[in-house]
């Protein structure tokens, strides 16, 4: 099939192609699996918190840990995968069009994904994979936990590819022309995504697998926590760049306005895409074994991030700006009282925007050799993802799903669900500002993360952390309550709400900007900057680290001891 012909309206691109029927399923059920994953994961974090507060201990023998294995994969690796598959083929649909051919191969993708998603649980749920989202050797799971892993990221590689394929075809109708912002945008950060997640293929083909079937008898603990975090610290661009796509392209349109800067979005993208994967040395300055130069140089490529990081913050607030003063909204900020605060397509991620304030100052932290002495392995570390991806990822995603699933399911935003989702938004504030706020504190007192209720054998410091336990059990009950309203929303915005057209919105250009210029185009020119990056920062410490490894581990089973 032909793809969709682009409506160009003479010099600025408005990007918008129909969504037919067939599409909206494809796109929804990612969606679907991503709320169904936000209600279970949601639930077992409210155990968690209940367990850490010390008044409360799991029935019916389930072990804490297999409970945190299923909060972190659910909601780390499971709903924020299928949410951003479906996101970017909806931009994908709205921008380039997709043919019959490549829906087929999306739904394969998607099916794939599922078989693994489901393997990967079950073996959870049987309590033969409480090895949490991380799975560091030498805890071994059952084979199947890692096949249905590995399945996962082959469905994911899939949806990719479609995508590539898309772009590819779009161009070639359109020669002259530069690709759609989002497509662009989409582009990149399945790239990120894939070069990133080759590093976790690796270690779960070559290592975990095998060795978990017994085939080899120890494993390299340090080549695998090295191949994992090359793919760790990405992921986590990868969970904010569809954040940073709504910001950049949908906001603007949804307060009234036009997108600051086309090259700039772009820029930054490219940028993100550099320095995001050769840095993974910052989540194991810790680890013995890997030289200290080495650290320090992906400690420095950690920290290029602030350009593109900051570059978005300027551009944000000059779309703010710029809107609200061609609206005539003067003074020092009275453009900024008149934003409109009362809907949610807008509150929602705006209020992300703000947590990612705290958020990336913690992690400027964090990535700092002795800072990071200070806060490693505590609950602080906690407190820090679940303001970065359980509140700006999050509220921008839940952003997104109040115009997206009404314009996939043929509803309408009422004003009842929009102002549903500002006390949603609200009530998620609420609780996360005590949750991840008593987390940081107790954090810095020294509390370790990754523990049920301890008194430690009565130690004295463990008397200062019980009060932020507690505080932290309260955070966490009203913030539950939150992904119950979430959930509610989300039932609601797909199958009950009114029918009718929700804007799919996407911001144009402002009239004056500069062309973007033809070079952004150039992909061999990114992918071999962002390949050479990678080889720099990991050639010789990873062939330093296979050289001078010590003896390999045999598997520990879980419960520890069952080896
Ligand atoms: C009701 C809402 C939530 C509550 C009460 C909650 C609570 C917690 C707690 C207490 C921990 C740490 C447990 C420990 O280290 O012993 C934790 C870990 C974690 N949470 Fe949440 N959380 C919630 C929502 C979320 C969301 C929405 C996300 C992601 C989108 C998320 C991602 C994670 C991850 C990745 C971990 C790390 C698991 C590990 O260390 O293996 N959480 N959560
Ligand atoms: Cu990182």
């Amino acid at each position: 099939m032909a793809i969709k012909k682009l409506n160009v309206s003479s010099s600025t691109q408005t990007e918008s192609l129909p969504i037919s029927k067939p599409e909206s399923r494809l796109y929804m059920s990612f969606i679907y699996v991503a709320f169904i994953s936000l209600f279970i994961g949601g639930l077992m974090g409210l155990l968690q918190v209940f367990v850490r507060s010390g008044r409360f201990t799991l029935p019916w023998g389930i072990d804490y840990y297999q409970v945190l294995t299923v909060h972190g994969v659910i909601l780390g690796l499971v709903l924020t995968t299928y949410f951003i598959i479906g996101f970017h083929f909806s931009l994908m649909g709205k921008t380039v069009g997709i043919s019959d051919k490549q829906r087929k191969v999306a739904w394969l993708a998607f099916w794939v994904m599922v078989i693994g998603t489901v393997m990967t649980a079950v073996t959870i749920l049987l309590g033969k994979a409480s090895v949490l989202y991380t799975f560091y050797a030498p805890l071994k799971a059952h084979p199947v936990f890692y096949i249905g892993l590995a399945l996962v990221v082959v469905g994911s590689w899939v949806a990719g590819f479609v995508n590539w394929r898309q772009v590819y075809l779009w161009k070639k109708a359109h020669p002259g022309e530069k690709t759609p912002l989002l497509a662009f945008m989409v582009t990149i950060n399945t790239l990120l995504w894939f070069i990133a997640s080759l590093g976790v293929a690796a270690t779960v083909l070559i290592q975990f697998i095998p060795w978990s079937l017994g085939y080899a008898e120890t494993i390299n603990v340090l080549v695998s926590r090295t191949l994992f975090w090359y793919f760790g610290h990405p992921l986590v661009y990868f969970w904010l760049l569809p954040a940073y796509m709504a910001w950049y392209a949908v906001i603007p349109k949804i307060i009234g306005g036009k997108i600051f800067s086309d090259s700039l979005a772009r820029m930054s993208f490219v940028l993100f895409l550099f320095f995001s994967i050769p840095v993974g040395f910052h989540h194991q300055l810790v680890e013995p074994g890997i030289d200290a130069t080495w650290k320090f140089i992906q400690v420095v490529l950690t920290f290029m991030v602030a350009i593109p990081s900051l570059m978005t913050a300027f551009s944000m607030f000059a779309t703010f700006e710029i809107t609200g003063r061609r609206k005539g909204f003067g003074g020092l900020f009275g453009w900024f009282k008149h934003l409109p605060w009362k809907d949610v397509r807008f509150f929602a991620p705006f209020v992300g925007m703000l947590a990612f304030i705290p958020g990336g100052a913690g992690g400027l932290i964090n990535a700092s050799h002795q800072m990071n002495a200070v806060i490693h392995n505590t609950i602080w570390v906690t407190g820090h993802f679940h303001l970065t991806v359980a509140t700006t990822v999050m509220l921008t995603f839940f952003g997104i799903s109040y115009w997206l699933i009404p314009h996939l399911t043929g509803r309408t935003l009422t004003k009842k669900i929009n102002k549903l989702g500002i006390i949603q938004t609200i009530v998620w504030t609420i609780g996360m500002t005590i949750m991840s706020g008593a987390m940081h504190i107790q954090g810095l007192l020294g509390a370790p993360r990754r523990s049920s209720y301890s008194e430690y054998g009565g130690g004295e410091q463990v008397t200062e952390w019980i009060g932020y336990q507690m505080a932290q059990a309260i955070g966490g009950t009203i913030l539950f309550i939150g992904i119950i309203l979430m959930v509610y929303i989300f039932v609601k915005l797909a199958f009950f709400a009114p029918k009718g057209e929700e804007e799919f919105p996407i911001a144009e250009e402002e009239e004056d900007a500069e062309p973007t210029p033809k070079w952004f185009e150039n992909w061999k020119l990114w992918i071999g900057i962002t390949v050479a990056l990678i080889l720099f920062a990991y050639t010789i410490p990873f062939v330093d680290i296979i050289q001078n490894s010590p003896p390999g581990s045999v598997p520990f089973d879980w419960p520890i001891g069952n080896n």
